[in-house]
């Protein structure tokens, strides 16, 4: 029997030596959806998992160099994007998306890293609201990053709403703000507990919305989690399922990673 070619995702995205976040987190979470990874990188930065030391950003051509070859060789079924630190890396990729097949990237706006280190020049924030997000088929925000993109403070369900509608009327086609950011918020202000005690993500698909809600773990905050949901969510867009599937699938598969990770001795 003839063996099945697996389909290919590619990460566009930095590279974090400790493998929590990054293209690592990224070909790792391909590679458990089935499919066959690629990866071009951005950035090569200098951290554990803790705190991030130093990057060093690759020029555009270099990034442009790492994609071109794959577009010869290989039918790529999905791509993401994660941490694109310069206006000029920008562009490039927003360049590489609309001027070839590659197909609609799942991007994920990564600005900061979790320990507050800067990951995208604030230039750079424009540009890829300018030029990327329209090429997106979702961007996927947290609640910081979607206050950076649209200027909106965030501190309910109603105002991740508000903040989803704004980021498509930038052009984006659909977006997902994840709002465990606002849950750890709202726990360390001892306010609106109930509410605190669920996670909930909002998706505004071209104007549909759905609510996905799940309790909150507390002090859930896994390194990486923001690059493994966006990979998850390429990589169930590449296996054919809708973006609500994808997005479900890669929920429960970031949830797993969490609980596995809290078993896991510190590194
Ligand atoms: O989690 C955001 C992120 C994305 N990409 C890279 C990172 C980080 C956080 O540190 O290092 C390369």
């Amino acid at each position: 029997m003839p063996l099945l070619k697996p389909s290919i995702a590619l990460t566009i995205a930095g590279f974090d030596p400790s493998g929590g976040a990054g293209v690592l987190a990224d070909v790792r979470t391909f590679t458990a959806f089935g499919l066959q990874a690629c990866a071009a990188i951005t950035s090569i930065t200098s951290q554990d998992s803790a705190n991030v030391f130093g990057v060093v950003h690759q020029p555009p051509e270099v990034v442009r160099a790492q994609v071109e070859p794959l577009l010869k060789g290989f039918s790529i079924a999905c791509a993401k994007t994660g941490m694109l630190p310069t206006s000029s890396i920008v562009i490039e990729v927003a360049r590489l998306f609309r001027e070839t097949d590659l197909p609609r990237p799942v991007v994920d706006p990564v600005i900061l890293s979790s320990s507050g280190y800067r990951l995208m020049e604030a230039a750079a924030v424009r540009v890829l609201v300018n030029e990327l997000m329209p090429l997106a088929r979702l961007v996927t925000p947290n609640v910081p990053e979607a206050e950076t993109l649209t200027g909106m403070t965030i501190t309910s369900e109603a105002d991740m709403r508000r903040a989803a509608v704004a980021i498509r009327e930038m052009g984006a086609r659909a977006v997902l703000v994840k709002g465990g950011h606002l849950g750890e918020r709202k726990a360390e202000g001892g306010r609106q507990k109930a509410e605190s005690e669920d996670a909930v993500d909002v998706l505004d698909d071209e104007g549909r919305v759905t609510v996905f809600r799940e309790r909150r773990i507390s002090g859930a905050g896994l390194h990486g989690s923001g690059c493994i949901l966006s990979a998850a969510i390429a990589a169930g867009l590449g296996k054919g399922m809708t973006l609500e599937d994808s997005i479900g699938a890669a929920k429960s598969f970031v949830l797993a990673a969490i609980r596995l990770q809290r078993q896991r001795p510190k590194m």
